[in-house]
């Protein structure tokens, strides 16, 4: 952790004690303030504190004691009102304010009423049944926190695969630069396109390794480093995201990076598969195997079978290539499915928004970028009615919504085919957000549920089995409304949903927004298995957001899905007679 991150989160700890112990709520949001200040303060708070001890006053949100404060801390690395407060607290209390739906109010409660004094102690609690009647707890409040505990524990410590993406990728940019540099790329679960990602594992190679981990070691985003030697480098990032380097030499680099993009239970099936062939892999390459009990064979000077690059292991292994999505825990041998669908496959965007509901272009911008990104074919779908947050547009608005888009449409005529469509809501029930007639003067209706997440898994299915008998609709978006480490969202039987789907002819999407991804990559296996076909969408609020379809195509790589069951891949001839099919 940074200095700064060090120093907010003891402000923020004051203001959570007091908050819990029912100090004034002026007091409370004061040390929040000042926590917030230092987080975004553009420069080293605890440095400015010897050195400019007015322009650490100067900076916006802190005043004069909480500047005392902080000199406070860089003198003697405490603040004694934040040890004070600590004390008077069980230890483990402050920390059942992180959970989802418990704020300060609940927390007392649980701890001054229920006696709870840690996380822990409140999920077995809760798990059997050993708390008392609380005021404003009631057995609805404690399944919810009791949800919220799981995910909790499912998601801790790993990061979104958008989060992470990008300081991968300008960590491999900056590593190129490294003079004596041959290759250097991304692996882990990172390259394998996981939603989630624990650390982000580099491999580099060239002739000099010192520079390349001095390089990383030096990264202005580095906050830490927690290890670094002569082969290997670990350093977290500013943003919390753990970094693990390797360095090779060149001839060596295809065999590292076969090892560390893993998964683990791929290497050992290739390691038991080159076993069997009398052969060893390791992390340096397949080499023929020595007697028992021999040192490793890179270490007896053994030249390797297979090295320097990944497709030669593969080959000597009697193996296809095997694209890093689909390095799971599948069967060896199971070769990529043909023509697995890919971003330059991807030609049509149909689910996205305007100014019109939440998005932050017009019409013809929207179109405009959908032509600059080579598609064919764009769907304006802006959110329907019941989202008031949102901008839903009513029935009217649509009505005028619908003529502006086919103004935009007649215009752009012949370069891209501008869709009136609708991101309409599945209500509670699986009706619609609109009544037909309207949906039927639509050219495209995505049909996505917003609300009602928290619904059982049988009403789940059955709301979204509805809208896909709705004869309007062409694709479900988003099917379940999770969002990753934040809301589980909804969990349906998604086989049976997929079969529904197959049945009448409609799309199940994969959201490829990277807070989504939704359906996710075993739901995709699920489509195929079933029959149904599978639209990829960025759902773009802006220009940028179509960056993300990357997401949703890697997510629907790990589900083996073939260009060939994704309408967005296909013809605008085979696209269009497809939709109109469905009116
Ligand atoms: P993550 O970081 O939790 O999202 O998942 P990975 O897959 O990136 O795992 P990580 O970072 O621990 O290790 C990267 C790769 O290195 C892993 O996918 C396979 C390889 N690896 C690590 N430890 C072992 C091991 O003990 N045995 C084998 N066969 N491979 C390993
Ligand atoms: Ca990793
Ligand atoms: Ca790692
Ligand atoms: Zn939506």
């Amino acid at each position: 952790m940074s200095r700064n991150a060090e120093l907010a989160r003891v402000f923020a700890e004051i203001a959570d004690i007091l908050d819990l112990t029912g100090a004034n709520a002026f007091k409370v949001n004061a040390n929040r303030k000042v926590a917030r200040a230092i987080e975004d303060a553009g420069e080293d708070v605890a440095h400015l504190a010897t050195a400019d001890p007015a322009r650490l006053r100067a900076i916006p949100g802190l005043g004069e004691s909480s500047a005392h404060k902080i000199e406070e801390w860089v003198r003697s690395g405490r603040v004694q009102e934040h040890q004070d407060l600590l004390a008077s607290v069980p230890a483990g209390v402050p920390a059942m304010l992180q959970v989802p739906g418990l704020g300060p109010k609940r927390v007392r409660t649980l701890w001054k009423d229920g006696g709870v004094e840690s996380v822990e102690e409140l999920r077995r609690r809760i798990a059997d049944g050993s708390l008392p009647q609380m005021p404003g707890i009631g057995a609805k409040t404690l399944k919810g926190i009791d949800d919220a505990l799981r995910f909790l524990e499912l998601s801790r410590g790993r990061v979104r695969l958008s989060e992470a993406m990008p300081v991968a990728e300008a960590l491999v940019a900056m590593l190129k630069q490294v003079p004596g540099v041959r290759r250097a790329a991304f692996a882990g679960s990172l390259r394998r396109g996981r939603e989630t990602i624990g650390d982000v594992d580099l491999v580099a190679s060239g002739v000099d390794h010192a520079p390349v981990h001095q390089a990383l070691r030096d990264w202005p985003e580095v906050a830490q480093v927690i290890a670094s030697g002569d082969t290997k480098t670990s350093v977290r990032t500013r943003h919390g995201i753990q970094v693990d380097l390797r360095t090779v030499d060149d001839d060596r680099f295809g065999a590292a990076l076969l090892y560390f993009t893993g998964s683990k239970e791929h290497n050992v099936r290739l390691r038991e598969r080159a076993q069997r062939m009398g052969l060893r892999l390791n992390e340096y390459g397949l080499f023929p195997d020595g007697a028992a009990g021999d040192a490793p064979p890179q270490e007896r000077g053994v030249p390797p079978v297979a090295s320097r690059e990944e497709e030669d292991i593969y080959r000597a292994l009697g193996l296809e290539w095997l694209p890093p999505e689909l390095r799971e825990d599948h069967e060896l041998g199971e070769h990529a499915p043909a023509g697995l669908v890919s971003v330059a496959d991807i030609r049509a965007e149909l689910h996205c928004h305007t100014v019109a509901s939440d998005g932050a272009l017009g019409i013809r911008d929207m179109a405009l970028e959908a032509l600059r990104r080579g598609f064919h074919t764009i769907a304006i779908t802006d959110h329907s009615r019941s989202q008031v947050q949102a901008n839903g547009l009513d029935e009217a608005r649509l009505r005028r919504h619908i003529a502006a888009v086919r103004d935009v449409a007649r215009e752009l005529d012949g370069r891209i085919a501008v869709l009136a469509g609708s991101e309409v809501d599945i209500l509670a029930d699986g009706s619609l957000d609109y009544p037909d007639e309207l949906l039927a003067e639509l050219d495209w209706v995505v049909a996505s549920p917003h609300s009602a997440l928290r619904a059982e898994p049988d009403a789940a299915t059955a709301r979204l089995i509805a809208a896909i008998r709705h004869p309007m609709v062409h694709v479900i978006g988003h099917p379940t409304g999770r969002i990753i480490n934040a809301r589980e969202g909804l969990s349906p039987d998604i086989a049976t949903v997929a079969r529904e789907a197959a049945a009448h002819g409609v799309a199940l999407e994969v959201n490829a927004n990277g807070a989504r991804l939704d359906l996710r990559d075993s739901h995709v296996r699920l489509c195929i298995e079933a029959g149904c076909v599978v639209s990829i969408n960025t759902d773009a609020h802006s220009a940028e957001d179509f960056d993300q379809l990357r997401y949703g195509v890697i997510t629907a790589r790990r589900g083996g899905l073939a260009a060939e069951r994704c309408v967005n891949a296909w013809t605008a001839a085979r696209l269009h007679e497809w939709r109109r099919a469905r009116r």
